[in-house]
């Protein structure tokens, strides 16, 4: 299904007038406006190929109906998604549950709908039909060199897939480790990951990444072979320097001060990537922004300043991309509540007076710097968001137009109610 540019205006003009009052209200008292329109209509966020499907829990998965069938629908879901709300023009691709068999094809399919091609995901965490052997103990750190090597095999023959596709960066997330002490030597389960991932490295086209994602725990409960930002800092450390650490919201354990690990890993150069989600306990699979949305205003904040220092493009030098897998809402209205929430947070970091935080900072005026940080979070930046949709095409409120337009009914008439997208 597709929304015509008509149907989004139509929308908009009952929105228009109520929208630019607010809109000329908040960018009265921001001084660099057009500047932050700019970065907002700039910034991207891909969406994974297994988030238009509705997740499951390890209890039960319920599916709501209408979900992509395959890899068409799914570029054409975020197709969907995009028009509305200009901002998720990338997709993410999980080999073997999208490969595309005819790569021109969904290449052309992806140019029509205005999507690039963002990072490859490969998938050593589950055992697939015809494969030879089983990654019950691991992948890449397997105590077995023809378990490895097949990892290995894998994850080479996923950047064939990305390079026929334009992508220009695999993620690796090994759910390798131990759930009950002794079962691993943690030191050989280190150096055998590291060299199967130098092999895969070795692989990489020249203009090619390589994202470490590192996880707590979970499948693993005792140990995680690449379970904190330190351990992946030690990989993509050895690796070289296309190998980046790539940080999961949901990949902590409670209470970790993510800020402070992008600000310290953007320093050392080795920031790649960011997975967006939310969680109350754990790897929740929440939509992000709706647990703790001020944790992620100052994840921004740390974002953009550690950019700026470096210079980096904020929408193109790190892959931005949400990874989330909810089992209760439509797939599509979340992805819509989770850009927004991204694109609120960056909004507020990017309105945050960092001149006179810093001069706080010097003076170590704690409650100035407070202030500043505070004032920027509560600030209603929605308009702005609105406003720069507005400018490249997009609706002023894409969740009422999904709705008033029955997206959801159309998909299901479309591809009836007991379709599942792969996935988990
Ligand atoms: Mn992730």
């Amino acid at each position: 299904m597709k929304i015509e540019k008509e149907k989004i205006q139509q929308h908009n003009q009952f929105f228009l007038k109520e929208h630019k009052n607010r809109f000329e209200f908040i960018a009265a008292g921001i001084n660099n406006v057009l500047v932050i329109l700019q970065h907002l209509k700039d910034f991207q966020v891909a969406i994974p190929s297994w988030a238009l499907g509705t997740g499951g829990t390890r209890f039960a998965r319920f599916p709501g109906g209408g979900e992509p069938r395959n890899l068409e629908e799914k570029i054409e879901d975020i197709g969907l998604l995009n028009a509305l709300n200009t901002s998720s023009g990338a997709i993410s691709l999980h080999i073997p549950w999208d490969i595309p068999s005819n790569a021109s094809h969904i290449q052309k399919l992806a140019a029509e709908n205005g999507l690039k091609f963002d990072a490859m995901n490969s998938n050593t965490f589950q055992d697939q039909p015809d494969q030879k052997l089983s990654y019950k103990f691991g992948s890449m750190q397997h105590v077995d060199k023809a378990v490895r090597k097949q990892a290995i095999d894998h994850n080479i023959e996923v950047i064939k897939y990305g390079m026929e596709l334009g992508s220009s960066s695999l993620t690796v997330w090994l759910s390798d480790g131990s759930s009950f002490p002794g079962q691993l030597n943690f030191r050989k389960a280190f150096q055998n990951t590291l060299e199967s991932l130098q092999e895969v490295y070795a692989a990489l086209p020249a203009d090619w990444k390589m994202f470490v994602e590192y996880k707590a725990y979970e499948p693993n409960f005792y140990s995680m072979t690449v379970g904190d930002w330190g351990q992946s800092l030690l990989y993509t450390n050895k690796l070289g320097d296309k190998a980046y650490t790539l940080v999961d919201l949901g990949h902590h354990l409670p209470n970790a001060n993510i800020e402070q690990i992008v600000a310290l890993l953007l320093m050392e150069k080795k920031l790649g990537g960011f997975h967006f989600n939310d969680s109350k306990y754990g790897d929740d699979d929440l939509t992000v922004g709706s647990i703790r949305p001020y944790q992620l205003f100052l994840i921004f904040n740390e974002l953009i300043e550690g950019m700026d220092a470096r210079n980096m493009h904020h929408a193109n030098d790190l892959a931005w991309m949400i990874d989330a897998s909810h089992n209760i809402k439509d797939p599509l209205e979340d992805l819509l509540q989770s850009v927004e929430a991204i694109m609120i947070a960056y909004a507020q970091a990017l309105i945050v007076d960092r001149k006179k935080l810093s001069e706080a900072q010097n003076n170590n005026d704690v409650v100035t710097a407070q202030e500043i940080l505070q004032h920027a979070f509560r600030t209603d930046v929605r308009a702005i968001i609105a406003e720069a949709r507005l400018q490249k095409g997009g609706a002023i409120s894409p969740l009422i137009v999904y709705r008033n337009e029955k997206v959801r009914e159309h998909l299901l008439k479309e591809r009836g109610s007991k379709t599942i997208a792969t996935g988990l």
